[in-house]
C-alpha cells in the first residue's frame, strides 16, 4: 500500500514528465549512479565511499526486510550530523519505508506529534540523545493501538538494538524489496509551521530528485565539490539545495560537522579543503567574527550559501571581503518552491534579494489581500505551484483548505517583492510564525501548552527583534488571578517539562492584565509586536544612561 498525498493533477505531472522534470526513477539513483570509489561522507574520523554507503544500506535494508517493513511503512528517525543519517536514510528508500527526519533538537512534544501522524513501524535514534537514554519516552509512544514500533540505536545501547551491530553482523538473506513508485512519497519534510500541531510534508521521488538536480545545475556542483553540513542534516536547505543530496548526484563528498560553530567548521574547512557551506543568518555573523581572525582557513572555500531567514544587506557585502569566497542567497521552503541568486548574477542582486525561483515551470505570483496580483516592485504575498511545491499536507485536510487556493498554489505567508528581473525580496511575514534565526517556531502550538498551565487566561506569542538572532520570541501572558506570582522562569520549566525543543521556549515572558484585540476579537499581535519593541528599546536606552 502506498501512501496517500495531494497529487499534482494529471495535466501538470504529464507537463512534468514532457519537460524532462520527473524522470520516474527513485531516489536510490543518488548513491547507486554515483562512481563508486569516490569518498561520499566524511564523519570525524571515518570516510565512507559511495560504495560503502550502498552496501551499508543495502544490509540495513535486510535488516529492516527481515523486520518485516515494507513499502507504504513508515519510521521516525532523529539523528544528529553523522553518516549514518545517509545509510538509514537510503536503506529506508530501499524498501519504500518513509521516514520523518526529526531535527535533532527535538524532544518528546514533536517526536510524539510526529509519531501520532505517521504511526511508524520503527524508530532510529541516537544515544547521544537524552530522550533515548532509556526507554522511558519510548514506552508513552503507544502510538493508537497497534504494537509498539522498533527501536534502533546509533551508538552503545543497554536497552535497544544498536545499528552498529546490525552493520558489522553477516546475513545471508537477499534483498528483495524495492522502492516505491517514483509518484509515490519517498519520505516526509518537516514544516516549521503556523498551527497547533507541526505538519508534515510529503514528498515523492519524482518531485525531490527533480529539485536536488536542478539545484545541482544552479550551483555548479561537480564531482569535485566538497561540502560542509553544518546545519542540521535533515533539514530541507542542507539536504537538498543542493545540499548533501546534490553533492551525492554528483558525486562529491559530504563534510558533516557537528555544529555551525566557526571553530569547529574553520578546521574541518582547512582540514579537507571544503569548496561550499550552508548556514543561517545567525552563524554567518559568528563566521564573520571569527574569519578576522583566521581567514587564511577559509582558503579553498568558493561558495557560501545563506538562507532560511533574512539576510541582512550589511551581512550580505561583507562576505566576500571577510571569507574571500562569493554569497549566494536562498529563499527555500520545505514545501517545495526554492529561490537561487545565481553565481554570475551582478552583486547588488546578490546582496539585495534572495533570488528567484529554479526553473521556468515555478509559477510564483505575489497578491494583495483581495487575491489579485500587484505590480512588479510591490509587495504581496508569495504564492506558488509548481513541479516540486506539494500540493497538500499530510493528513491535513482542514489546514489545507486554507493555505492551497483551488488552483492549487500553496500561500507562503511569506510578504515579498518582485523586481523587473523576477527576483525576490523578502520583506516580512503574513503566517503566526516566529523565525528566530531560521529555526521557525508556530506561535499556536506554544501558546496552547501556556494554556494548559493552571495559572494562565490567555497566551500570545509574537516576533520581538533581535540583532543576533534576526528575531526572538516573546510570549504575553494574561495571567488568571492577579497576585500570581509566576515568573518567566517557572514558565520556561514547564516548557520544558511538557518536553519543548529548546528553541521553542520563549526568550522571553511579559505579564499583562488583557490582550489588545481585533476588531475580530483576536489577540492583536500588530500591537503587541510593537509593544514589546518599545519596551526593548526603552530598556537599551536605560542600559545607555547607566
Ligand atoms: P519552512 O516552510 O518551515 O520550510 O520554512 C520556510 C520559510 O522560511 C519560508 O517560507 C520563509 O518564511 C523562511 N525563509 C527561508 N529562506 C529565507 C530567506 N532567505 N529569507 C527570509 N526568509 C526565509
Ligand atoms: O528555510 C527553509 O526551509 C529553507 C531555506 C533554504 C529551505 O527549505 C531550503 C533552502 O531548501
Amino acid at each position: 500500500m502506498s501512501i496517500t498525498y495531494t497529487p499534482w493533477p494529471g495535466s501538470f505531472a504529464k507537463k512534468y514528465r514532457e519537460r524532462g522534470y520527473w524522470t520516474d526513477r527513485p531516489l536510490l539513483d543518488l548513491i547507486e549512479n554515483a562512481p563508486q570509489e569516490n569518498i561520499a561522507v566524511i564523519c570525524g574520523e571515518r570516510s565512507l565511499s559511495y560504495q560503502n554507503l550502498c552496501s551499508q544500506s543495502k544490509r540495513l535494508a535486510v535488516y529492516f526486510q527481515d523486520l518485516g517493513l515494507c513499502t507504504g511503512d513508515t519510521a521516525l528517525v532523529q539523528l544528529p550530523n553523522v553518516a549514518e543519517f545517509y545509510v538509514v536514510f537510503f536503506a529506508l528508500i530501499r524498501l519504500g519505508v518513509a521516514p520523518v527526519n526529526a531535527l535533532f533538537s527535538h524532544n518528546k512534544n514533536e517526536l510524539t506529534a510526529y509519531a501520532k501522524q505517521i504511526e511508524p513501524k520503527i524508530i532510529i535514534a541516537s544515544n547521544e540523545h537524552a530522550l533515548f537514554h532509556d526507554s522511558a519516552f519510548f514506552s508513552t509512544l503507544s502510538v493508537s493501538s497497534k504494537e509498539l514500533p522498533h527501536v534502533l540505536l546509533v551508538g552503545k545501547s543497554e536497552w535497544a538494538e544498536s545499528l552498529e551491530n546490525v552493520l558489522s553482523s553477516s546475513t545471508s538473506t537477499l534483498l528483495t524489496a524495492l522502492p516505491s513508485k517514483a509518484h509515490d512519497v519517498a519520505f516526509f519534510q518537516l514544516s516549521g509551521g503556523s498551527t497547533g500541531t507541526p505538519k508534515l510534508i510529503p514528498r515523492t521521488h519524482n518531485d525531490y530528485f527533480f529539485s536536488v538536480r536542478r539545484s545541482t545545475e544552479i550551483c555548479h556542483f561537480t564531482a569535485a565539490t566538497k561540502y560542509l553540513c553544518a546545519l542540521p542534516c535533515a533539514h530541507n536547505f542542507p539536504m537538498s539545495s543542493p545540499g548533501a543530496f546534490g553533492v551525492f548526484h554528483v558525486g562529491g563528498c559530504v563534510v558533516m560537522s557537528p555544529s555551525p560553530d566557526p571553530n569547529t567548521c574553520f578546521e574541518l574547512i582547512e582540514r579537507y579543503r571544503v569548496t561550499v557551506a550552508a548556514l543561517v543568518p545567525p552563524a554567518l555573523t559568528l563566521w564573520l567574527q571569527a574569519a578576522q581572525l583566521n581567514k587564511a582557513a577559509l582558503s579553498s572555500l568558493q561558495l557560501m550559501q545563506v538562507g532560511g531567514a533574512k539576510l541582512s544587506e550589511s551581512l550580505a557585502r561583507q562576505v566576500p571581503i571577510v571569507l574571500g569566497c562569493q554569497l549566494q542567497q536562498i529563499l527555500g521552503m520545505a514545501e517545495g518552491l526554492v529561490n537561487y541568486t545565481r553565481l554570475d548574477d551582478d552583486f547588488e542582486t546578490i546582496v539585495t534579494t534572495q533570488g528567484r525561483p529554479m526553473c521556468s515551470l515555478d509559477e510564483v505570483k505575489i497578491i494583495n489581500n483581495a487575491g489579485e496580483d500587484v505590480a512588479a516592485g510591490e509587495i504581496g504575498e508569495l504564492i506558488t505551484r509548481g513541479p516540486y511545491t506539494i500540493r497538500g499536507y499530510y493528513k491535513a485536510p482542514d489546514h489545507n483548505a486554507k493555505v492551497f487556493d483551488s488552483e492549487g498554489f500553496y500561500h507562503s505567508g511569506d510578504l515579498v517583492r518582485r523586481n523587473d528581473n523576477g527576483y525576490l525580496t523578502v520583506v516580512g511575514r503574513d503566517k503566526d510564525q516566529i523565525n528566530r534565526g531560521g529555526e521557525k517556531i508556530a506561535a499556536e502550538e506554544i501558546e496552547n501548552l501556556l494554556l494548559k498551565h493552571e495559572q494562565i487566561m490567555h497566551s500570545a506569542l509574537v516576533s520581538m527583534p533581535d540583532s543576533m538572532m534576526g528575531e526572538k520570541s516573546c510570549a504575553f501572558i494574561v495571567p488568571k488571578a492577579a497576585g500570581h506570582g509566576m515568573k518567566s522562569i517557572m514558565l520556561r520549566k514547564y516548557l520544558r517539562g511538557l518536553g519543548v525543543a529548546d528553541y521553542k521556549v520563549p526568550d522571553r515572558f511579559e505579564f499583562i492584565d488583557s490582550l489588545p484585540l481585533t476588531p475580530v476579537g483576536k489577540p492583536n499581535k500588530v500591537v503587541l509586536r510593537e509593544e514589546i519593541r518599545q519596551r526593548l528599546q526603552s530598556n537599551s536606552e536605560l542600559d545607555k544612561t547607566l
